[in-house]
């Protein structure tokens, strides 16, 4: 709808050096990896678990269900922040997505 990128086209010339391209969370062993992506970015959901795991988020800002050896994706909030999330299945796991 909006036309509201004001943005500069081209790299972000943030200080940040080593820009990652791999926006994966990775669930192995009821836990999950750390991220940290670009507002609005597709994130990858790697499940390497035989158990099927949600990553949801506390605010339900996003909410995905991976089921076992098994890779989905959601769109990360246009929203930065820090956004943590939790297992729908297994109470004891939690995580967090970091969007800047
Ligand atoms: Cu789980």
């Amino acid at each position: 709808m909006g036309s509201m990128s004001m943005s500069t086209s081209g790299a972000p010339s943030s200080s940040s050096s080593s820009a990652t391209t791999d926006l994966t969370i990775h669930i192995k062993n009821y836990g999950y990896s750390k991220l940290e992506v670009p507002a609005g970015a597709t994130v990858t959901v790697m499940n390497m678990d035989p158990e099927t795991h949600t990553v949801t988020a506390d605010d339900k800002s996003f909410d995905v269900t991976a089921p076992g050896d098994q890779s989905v994706t959601f769109t990360a909030p246009s929203k930065p922040g820090t956004y943590t999330f939790f297992c729908k299945y297994h109470s004891n796991m939690h995580g967090t997505l970091t969007v800047k």
